[in-house]
């Protein structure tokens, strides 16, 4: 992302969500909780001045209000991925025709790769792209070539020592310019070392999935030695609860696409 979002697409969360996928150990989430939450989001995002499209819940598929693991989305296309845990590959169909209908032309991710969205990093029109436990190296590089296409440098980042991290987001934001979010873990990769790196305070991990908004960042709530660092950036900070989010490790980034 070079220019500002104007589009970002949710999902509501369904009542089927609590039976997600979730590592967390911090309960079931509360849906009626989720859904206050889930619409405070989307009030974030308007007021960062997007137009955001809400898609209903989908019950057959209970993470699939973590819509940006099902696709990538750039100025000049979007891409649809294929989900490495085999209980969200059903959500590539669902979210098919609501994103055709702004992008008409889809490109895809073939197997055998497997990409989620949660693994990729738009750092200003340089990308970074996670191999997980989720993604694997064949759909990393299709995702690298598809991108250059468009103009878009990518560099791969091996997560899998870091079982801690679900996806590489979960450890690492753009924060506009030349600077990232980082978890203490990740800060002295090779690969960073070009960016102004903000380590995530000690105990603070879950904070380091904040979200670059056009002039605003979005940080998740009750995460105040982040918020400080946050607030030293100069622009508009915004806090959000997400607590029931997280609960199926979800963050703020994976709730919406943004283009
Ligand atoms: C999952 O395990 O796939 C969901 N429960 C959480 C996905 C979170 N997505 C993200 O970090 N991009």
């Amino acid at each position: 992302m070079i220019g500002r979002f104007n589009h970002a697409m949710v999902r509501r969360p369904g009542k089927s969500f609590p039976a997600g996928l979730t590592t967390a150990g911090l309960g079931a989430p509360d849906w009626a909780r989720a859904l206050e939450q889930h619409m405070a989001y989307s009030r974030a995002l308007e007021k960062c001045g997007l137009r955001v499209t809400v898609l209903e819940a989908d019950e057959q598929f209970p993470d699939s209000t973590f819509v940006e693991d099902v696709a990538i989305v750039t100025e000049g296309g979007a891409l649809l991925t294929r989900p490495g845990a085999e209980s969200r590959l059903g959500e590539v169909g669902a979210l098919r025709p609501a994103l055709q209908k702004f992008f008409p032309t889809l490109a895809e991710i073939q197997p055998p790769g497997t990409l989620d969205g949660g693994d990729v990093c738009d750092a200003g029109g340089q990308y970074f792209i996670g191999v997980s436990a989720r993604t694997n190296e064949d759909g990393a590089w299709q995702l690298a070539r598809w991108l250059e296409k468009l103009g878009h440098h990518s560099t791969l980042v091996d997560i899998r020592r870091w079982p801690g991290l679900l996806h590489l987001k979960s450890g690492l934001a753009w924060l506009g310019r030349n600077k990232l979010a980082v978890v203490v873990a990740l800060a002295e990769e090779r690969v960073f070392h070009d960016y102004e790196r903000v380590r995530v305070p000690a105990g603070e991990d879950y904070a380091a999935n904040c979200l670059r908004v056009n002039d605003a960042l979005l940080i998740a709530r009750g995460f105040p030695k982040f918020a400080a660092e946050a607030k030293k950036l100069g622009g508009p900070v915004s806090e959000l609860d997400v607590s029931e989010f997280r609960k199926m490790d979800g963050g703020l980034s994976c709730l919406s696409l943004r283009w």
